[in-house]
This record gives C-alpha cells, sequence and structure tokens, in this order.
C-alpha cells in the first residue's frame, strides 16, 4: 500500500477531477509484478495501468490500491471487470469511493468470489494524496490550502514593502514541490501589482515544472499588460470578484479540486473570514520585523473569542525555517 501511496503522490496534480489514485499488483507469490496510477481524465484508471504491466502475471494475485476500484461506466470502464478479466483472487484497498455512480466495487468483487478487504493505511491515504479530492467530493468545491512565510513576528514583508526572501532557499524549493502538486495557485491582483510574481512550479533545477497549476488572479480591476502571470509559462484565470465562494465556483467549473492560496493579506483575510481555507501551511523565519505587512488580513474577528481556531496536524523543520501545518477546529 505504501507502494501505491507513492504512485498516487506522484500522480497529483494531473488528475482533476478525477482522485489521484495509485495502484500496485503482486503475483500468486507475493511478488510485485505491476504498478499504476490515475492518468489524466479519460484516461485509464490506476488499476488498468498496473494490470497491463502485470499481464498473465496477476492472476491469482492481488490488486493494491489506494481507493475502492470503481464499478461503473464513467469515461472509462468499470475497474472491478479489469481485475476479474485478470483473474485477480484478492483485492486491498485504502480509502471506500464515496462517489455514488462509481461506488459498490468491493461489493461486486466479492460477489464474484474475489477476497476483498478495506481500510488498510486508511487514514493515511484520505490525509495524504485523496485529501484534497474527499473534501471537494463531501462539499462540492475544491480544496483549499493557504501558505505563507512570514517572520517569527508574522509579517510577510517589511515596512517598505520588500519581501524577498523571508524564507530559507529549502523552504521555497518546497513550495515549488507543492505547487507542481495542486491543480490552481491563486493570488490577488493586489499582490500581482505589487510583487509580479511568476506564480509558476519550478523543478528543483529552477527550470520550468513540465505541468504547470492554473494561475488565477482574483480582483476586479485589470492586470497591467506585461505582469509575469499573463507570460505563457502557465495559463492564467482571472477571476472579476473579490468573493472567495464565487472564485472557488468558478474554480470548481474548471475541475480544480486542489488550491493553493498564496496571498495576499487581503485575499488570505476574506478567505478565512469566509471559512474557506482547509488548511494552513506557515514557513516562519527565525528573523524579527517588528513593523510590515502581516501575513494576514482582516478575517472578520473583532475580539478574541471569535478568533478562527485551528488544531496544528504537524511543525517540522524547514532548512532554518519552522513550518507549520493546521487545519480548521473540527475538521
Ligand atoms: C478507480 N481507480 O484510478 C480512479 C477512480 O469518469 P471516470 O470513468 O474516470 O470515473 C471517475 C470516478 O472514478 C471518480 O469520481 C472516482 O469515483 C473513481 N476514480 N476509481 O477505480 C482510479 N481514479
Ligand atoms: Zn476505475
Amino acid at each position: 500500500m505504501r507502494a501505491a501511496i507513492a504512485r498516487a503522490e506522484d500522480a497529483r496534480g494531473a488528475t482533476s477531477p478525477n482522485p489521484p489514485v495509485g495502484a500496485v499488483v503482486l503475483d500468486a507469490d507475493g511478488l510485485v509484478v505491476g504498478s499504476g496510477a490515475t492518468q489524466p481524465p479519460g484516461g485509464p484508471h490506476a488499476e488498468v495501468g498496473a494490470l497491463a504491466e502485470a499481464g498473465e502475471r496477476a492472476r491469482g494475485g492481488t490488486a493494491v490500491v489506494t481507493l475502492e476500484p470503481c464499478a461503473h461506466h464513467g469515461r472509462t470502464p468499470p475497474c472491478t471487470d479489469a481485475l476479474l478479466a485478470a483473474g485477480v483472487a484478492r483485492v486491498v484497498y485504502a480509502v471506500a469511493d464515496p462517489n455514488p455512480r462509481a461506488a459498490g466495487g468491493a461489493r461486486v468483487l466479492a460477489d464474484a468470489g474475489v477476497l476483498v478487504e478495506g481500510g488498510l493505511l486508511a487514514d493515511e491515504v484520505a490525509a495524504g494524496p485523496l485529501r484534497a479530492w474527499l473534501h471537494a467530493t463531501a462539499t462540492g468545491r475544491p480544496h483549499v490550502t493557504w501558505k505563507y512565510a512570514a517572520s517569527l513576528d508574522g509579517r510577510s514583508a517589511a515596512a517598505d514593502g520588500t519581501s524577498r526572501w523571508i524564507s530559507s532557499e529549502t523552504s521555497r524549493a518546497e513550495v515549488h514541490r507543492l505547487r507542481r502538486q495542486v491543480d490552481a495557485i491563486v493570488a490577488g491582483r493586489g499582490t500581482v501589482l505589487a510583487d509580479d510574481p511568476a506564480l509558476t512550479a519550478r523543478q528543483d533545477d529552477g527550470t520550468p515544472a513540465p505541468r504547470q497549476p492554473l494561475r488565477v488572479v482574483v480582483g476586479l480591476g485589470d492586470i497591467p499588460a506585461g505582469a509575469r502571470v499573463l507570460d505563457d509559462a502557465a495559463e492564467t484565470l482571472h477571476v472579476r470578484t473579490r468573493e472567495p465562494a464565487e472564485v472557488l465556483a468558478a474554480l470548481s467549473a474548471r475541475g480544480v479540486v486542489d488550491v493553493l492560496l498564496e496571498g495576499g493579506p487581503a485575499l488570505a483575510g476574506a478567505f478565512v473570514a469566509a471559512g474557506l481555507v482547509d488548511r494552513v501551511l506557515a514557513y516562519l523565519a527565525p528573523a524579527l520585523l517588528g513593523a510590515g505587512t502581516p501575513a494576514l488580513g482582516a478575517a472578520g474577528v473583532s475580539t478574541i473569542t471569535g478568533a478562527h481556531r485551528f488544531r496544528v496536524e504537524g511543525v517540522t523543520m524547514s532548512g532554518p525555517d519552522v513550518r507549520v501545518c493546521a487545519v480548521p477546529v473540527g475538521d
């Protein structure tokens, strides 16, 4: 299952609106004979790729999948048919499919005499590669991660507006890895005017990633010609509103599931105020500024009892910086 999770992680950012799923096939002796991941929409599901690689060696073997195999004719035929045709004797999956159109695969396989086990490493998969898709399936809107870099006193720019480079090279490289895994990067028009960011995903060697997330600029006014977000390094969508729910509706309509919100403070504050931040990723650099732009602008809080409360999911070092991952209390 950990190998299947690794395949799913690699598929992130390329499958939406479908979930990034990973699959591994073992032969009757328990040797790995194939693996696969969900292909871009309309392409084969994870199981199909893993079975193709395994060929005849799948007969009497085991398929391990991060999501319950589908039992429906969607853009592709049911994975249950492919598993049965291959003669797989056992199927182990992590998370049950919550999509009513696709669900029921476990039952179909069991009724055909396959040994079926669900729930293996389900928490790890649900918090990992399937997190955004499960959220979108349950709520009907994309999953939003608000990412920011700030000084230890919570400022994202100094008093004169300069902000390069608050966080370390290690943290910046990690943000590019994150950008490569999401469907869209969202920034406010104010940030585009102030910082002229490229909002592209780079690889560790600095070259552009082969697949770029959609760049989304939010704000009423025009984007000035010559802004880097208008270059042809990636596609850009300009959403002319200040309303976070409208932004997410526009992104949903384009099949976006996994969103990285990257500022600035006013837009992030509006998303937090609307309860539309599903995860916070903070890169805190061991520096003090004392004055300057706060990472978060007004978020609808006037008194301490109104604070938006989060639960810390993880704290790690990112080079010299501290990386905090937090989710809303109750999630
Ligand atoms: C699987 N394996 O790798 C994935 C599954 O429109 P379709 O035919 O591509 O079906 C999309 C639905 O299938 C999706 O909403 C989800 O329920 C399931 N995804 N299932 O067996 C896979 N990606
Ligand atoms: Zn399928």
